[in-house]
């Protein structure tokens, strides 16, 4: 059975987790803190981070981007979450890449945070890069169920990724109040059963990050 590095408030696992769960693959969660010392995931990612898909030979895939691919390849009968049109795929993958950027941005702000002396200039540049990700994520849902085409994939997975990030981690932002199309949009994908057993929950990070 394959095994999937993960840490409870992770944006980036939570997209694995939710695609295991769509397409049915069954996999062991190995729940982690990457920031303590006690972390085994460089013993699997030589960029020490999760989420990593440990497979059943030992070897491991990572970078959530690149797993996501590997599994739509391998298992590609079941649920497709990209569509068989290139046009429609790629938007998708762009869609994703927004969506992670915006995670990107929001952690390099919180690590800022953790520093004695804080750089007001890094920290808006961080957060423009957040409201520019949201701004073009809610221009894409518009009124839809699914940003593309008329089923539940990838982008769909991204674009729920990181508003459920940002609830838990961030929900002084006021993503659902400019922007209640996305809410609208984020209340129904929350009903999907892969995404109600995957609520993003803080952990608590015993060892100094930055
Ligand atoms: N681009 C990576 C980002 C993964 C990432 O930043 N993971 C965090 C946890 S949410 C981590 O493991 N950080 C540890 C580190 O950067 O050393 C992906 O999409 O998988």
């Amino acid at each position: 059975m394959f095994k999937l590095i993960s840490a409870t408030p992770s944006p980036y696992a939570r997209k694995v987790r939710i695609v295991l769960a769509e397409k049915g693959i069954p996999f062991e969660l190995i729940t982690e803190v990457p920031w303590d010392n006690t972390t085994k995931t460089p013993q699997h990612n030589p960029l020490e981070k999760l989420p990593v898909l440990i497979l059943e030979d030992g070897s491991s895939v990572y970078e959530s981007h690149y797993i996501l691919e590997y599994i739509e390849a391998k298992f590609l009968g079941k649920h497709p979450m990209l569509s068989d049109d290139i046009d429609e795929r790629l938007f998708a993958k762009k869609v994703e890449v927004v969506a992670d950027g915006v995670c990107d941005a929001f952690v390099l702000c919180f690590f800022e945070k953790q520093r004695a002396q804080q750089s007001e200039e890094w920290k808006a540049r961080q957060m423009r890069k957040v409201d520019g990700g949201f701004r073009a994520l809610a221009e894409w849902v518009g009124e839809r169920d699914y940003i593309v085409g008329d089923k539940f994939g990838l982008a769909d997975v991204a674009t729920g990724s990181v508003c459920g990030y940002f609830d838990v981690r961030c929900p002084e932002y006021p993503w659902r109040s400019y922007y209640p199309n996305l809410a609208k949009y984020m209340d129904k994908l929350n009903n999907r059963k892969s995404f109600k057993d995957t609520v993003p929950v803080p952990q608590k990070i015993s060892d100094k990050i930055v």
